[in-house]
């Protein structure tokens, strides 16, 4: 199994800069690399990598995305004086040449096309280029926006070539479309492109008409090209998870990419000049983590976009971190996306309904013209909004100059991070890397404390004490942070989940999520907030309407419905999940109950994006060997092997994951998908009416 994270950067691709004056093109400078870098240093991250050796770009690699005249146009530009280059340039729109800059950016290909090499031959999971020039911008004969060489697009096509990869998966989170790569790949449906962008109905640069969300890919290639548009600034964190759970996830996961490519642009992170927008740089991680579970982990970031400083040096680290293994720290404050937000994702779901099982029957509503869901700017372009966010308002008056925003919370790893307590047998069945827990049976009043039945008769038995014992150990390694996770096997699971709840609702946390698998819930649940119970089970339960209380009923497929499945994980347990910001995740099953082991495995290894890691798993005495070792590979943070092709889900499970989102939207925002006003607004539709559109 491939480890590692490899990191590519070269001095040399600072040893460019703008030398005249061009406003727009001030932004991007040399510093934008060595802050990275050095921030990667300073943090001890960089020592943590696999430094790999940048190399140049050979001219064929050039050609896989560029034309031969072009090439040549900008292997002359090393020889230029400066008032050639200011004329070479002006052909093109915001962006600046250099004598150094065709050797900077045949670098940068080569360092992304070293990182492919590297993870697709396993000699690293995954890594990340630290690359100047960019590269999404740039086309097939065409310089743009900062970027000379398609980096990325190079970089699938090569992974295509070389390796036969049938499937790529491209994520452009920098803050601007790369129409680039939506050009190079909205024939192909074997790269799948997504790309979030600030739009503001077509106000923003690059103003393309063809960047807003009903551009879906052309030919063969329908469907493989996602456009999320931002039509306001100021999107946050809670705007962001929310299209990885509702739009990119989903789509992800169906379309089963071999390798995924990030196109790793920071200025989507707070305090950019170009963005606006408000997700702090620890968003990346969970954006990396999430993307981390899909291709085996095979994942290479590319530096793009980021021009504060600060900014982007801390949303690098929190990048790299993550793809190191570290655990993402948590995330507080989540809530509803806002209305624009909302607005988008439910038109690009609406848009993509016809190419995706995953969303085929979700709630997007009746299809509608594009134009009436969401009005888009007629004639003038590139004219402010009338009603700017208060940011950009106050900016304007030059009210406000830098936006601050806390640091990052540091998030050191322990050393060893998966603790056991396994009955002997099963021991040789997880990884040496495991800590083995020895543990001192409880003395049944120690046992009884906080159980709901203090007289409960299992409380003589020796094998319960033992394994509460066990159960008390691993939270206390946790606490002390000896260990991140841990794994036991109890003989009697609801007695071991109503005591580590209660354990580490008295010792460190005041928020477990219980997640579990099996028909009757282990406990019995208060309304008081501190818990919250997730369940998965075959068969129908009680209403209810708690909601901290979330029992999805999945009805059995033979031998599972695993997109069934998935679907509730994504678009129900995720959102929840993250809304409730739990400091403590217990994850418990007795048989696993109609859930795959590769979905199990992938439920695990999505659940260490929260509660920094803290997941306590629980199985049942007499759970077979391979759940066993699945779990325990997954709580190491080993990638998950993939679910394959998906295949149809049970429509009644479909049904019963939106029957939840549907009941806990106005309790927990992460759930919405939908604007629900602005349909009904748009198509007079009535609630009632509203619901009746599920199948
Ligand atoms: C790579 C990147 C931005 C170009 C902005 C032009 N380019 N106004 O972020
Ligand atoms: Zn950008």
């Amino acid at each position: 199994m491939a480890s590692g994270t490899a990191l590519l950067y070269d001095e040399e691709m600072t040893r460019y800069q703008l030398l005249w004056d061009y406003p727009a093109c001030k932004i991007e400078s040399p510093e934008r690399l060595t802050v990275s870098h050095e921030a990667l240093q300073t943090t001890g991250l960089s020592g943590r990598c696999v430094s790999l050796p940048v190399r140049q770009a050979t001219e064929d690699e050039i050609l896989l995305a560029h034309s031969q005249e072009y090439l040549e146009s900008v292997k002359k530009t090393p020889s230029m004086s400066l008032e050639e280059l200011v004329t070479f340039t002006q052909q093109y729109g915001d962006v600046y040449f250099h004598p150094n800059i065709y050797h900077c950016a045949k670098l940068a290909i080569g360092a992304t096309l070293q990182l492919v090499d590297a993870v697709m031959t396993g000699k690293v999971r995954n890594g990340m280029a630290l690359v100047r020039p960019p590269g999404h911008h740039s086309q097939r004969s065409l310089a743009s926006g900062f970027c000379v060489f398609n980096n990325v697009a190079i970089a699938a096509l090569y992974a295509k070539k070389h390796f036969n990869v049938r499937r790529v998966l491209i994520v452009d989170w920098d803050i601007h479309h790369g129409q680039g790569l939506q050009y190079c790949f909205e024939e192909d449906s074997e790269v799948l492109y997504f790309s979030w962008h600030r739009y503001e109905h077509q106000r923003f640069w690059p103003n393309l008409r063809e960047s807003d969300f009903d551009a879906v890919g052309k030919g063969k290639g329908a469907g493989f090209n996602i456009n999320l548009p931002w039509n306001k600034v100021g999107m946050g964190n809670s705007d962001y998870l929310s299209v990885f759970f509702h739009v990119l996830l989903p789509i992800a996961y169906e379309f089963n990419p071999e390798l995924v490519l990030v196109s790793a642009g920071f200025d989507s992170a707070i305090g950019d000049p170009e963005g606006h927008m408000c997700a702090t740089p620890d968003i990346f991680g969970h954006l990396t983590h999430l993307l981390m579970s899909l291709a085996s982990g095979r994942l290479c970031a590319i530096l793009e976009g980021g021009y504060n400083l600060t900014s982007l040096a801390q949303s690098v680290c929190q990048t790299v971190q993550t793809l190191l293994g570290d655990p993402p720290s948590r995330i507080s404050g989540l809530s509803s996306p806002c209305q624009s937000a909302l607005e988008s994702i439910h038109c690009v779901r609406g848009a993509h309904q016809q190419y995706w099982t995953c969303l085929k029957y979700a709630d997007v509503g009746p299809q509608l013209e594009a134009s009436t869901k969401c009005p888009r700017l007629e004639g003038v372009i590139g004219e402010a909004d009338e009603e700017g966010t208060q940011a950009e308002e106050a900016q304007k008056e030059g009210e406000i100059k830098e936006i601050a925003w806390p640091e990052p919370p540091s998030r050191m790893a322990p050393p060893v991070r998966t603790g056991v307590v396994l009955p002997t047998g099963l021991e040789d069945h997880v990884p040496a890397s495991c800590l083995r827990v020895t543990t001192i049976p409880l003395t049944s009043t120690e046992a009884a404390k906080g159980l709901s039945d203090p007289a409960d008769p299992k409380l003589k038995d020796d094998k319960v004490l033992q394994s509460l014992g066990g159960v008390s150990s691993l939270l206390e390694k946790i606490e002390k942070k000896e260990v991140r996770n841990g794994l036991a096997v109890v003989p009697d699971l609801s007695l071991a989940v109503a005591f580590g709840v209660q354990q580490a609702l008295t010792s460190f946390t005041d928020r477990v999520l219980l997640v579990f698998l099996g028909s009757n819930p282990p406990i019995e649940l208060q309304e008081d907030g501190r818990v919250m119970l997730i369940q998965f089970c075959c068969t129908e339960q009680l209403e209810t309407k708690s909601k901290f209380y979330i029992p999805v009923c999945l009805k059995k497929q033979s031998p599972s419905d695993v997109p069934g499945f998935l679907y509730a994980v994504l678009t129900l347990l995720l959102p929840l999940a993250y809304g409730y910001d739990p400091g403590m995740i217990l994850a418990a099953t007795r048989e696993r109950d109609g859930v795959g082991l590769a979905a199990w495995a992938q439920l695990i290894g999505l659940l260490q994006g929260l509660a920094q890691g803290h997941t306590l798993a629980l199985l049942l005495q007499g759970a077979e060997e391979v759940t066993v070792k699945a779990t325990a590979a997954s709580l190491l943070g080993e990638p998950t092997p993939t679910l394959g092709p998906l295949g149809v889900p049970l429509l009644e499970n479909v049904k019963a994951v939106e029957k939840q989102r549907q009941r806990l939207q106005a309790h927990w925002g992460l759930l919405k998908a939908a604007d629900e006003d602005h349909l009904r607004a748009t198509c007079g539709h009535t609630e009632d009416e509203y619901s009746g559109v599920l199948p």
